[in-house]
């Protein structure tokens, strides 16, 4: 390969990168969000949960209100959390985004869970919620879908 032919490749390759960074990213006020993805159904299960990062550059709190997805009955806000030794998950009616802070919904933690989802989510689909917050105010967000196993089912 002669230098001019390895300069191009990464140069393609740096731009492939920089599209799929600026993609992942989705500004709403002072929202900054990214990280999104959802699970894929379990066979026979009409219930999953979706995961994304949400940053506050603001100097005023925000909080999530509530989340629809045409395909379920409901989607719900839910913590996990260790109560003693059991884990523990609980529906909350609003999620906080503290000012100059972050939330992250992550297996094991915060999540949003779909419920009587009615026909299954494949792997590698893009799901589509819209979430409302109190002040940055309503926004579409593509969840890639992926099948994940192991012990966090939410
Ligand atoms: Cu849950």
């Amino acid at each position: 390969m002669n230098r001019s032919i390895i300069q191009k490749f990464f140069i393609v390759i740096c731009s492939v990168c920089c599209i799929s960074l600026t993609n992942a990213q989705t500004k709403l006020g002072n929202l900054q969000i990214s990280k999104q993805m959802a699970r894929a159904t379990a066979p026979g299960q009409s219930m999953s949960s979706a995961y994304l990062l949400i940053e506050n550059k603001g100097s005023t709190p925000d909080r999530l209100l509530t989340v629809t997805y045409s395909r379920a009955k409901e989607v719900q806000i839910h913590e996990m959390k260790m109560e003693g030794d059991k884990m523990m998950m609980r529906q909350l009616t609003s999620l906080e985004i503290p000012a100059n802070g972050s939330v992250e919904l992550k297996p094991g933690g915060y999540h949003l869970m779909m419920m009587g989802v009615q026909e299954p989510i494949k792997d590698g689909e893009q799901v589509k919620m819209t979430l409302q917050f109190e002040k940055a105010g309503k926004v579409d967000l593509i969840f890639p879908a992926q099948s994940l196993s192991g012990k966090h089912m939410h």
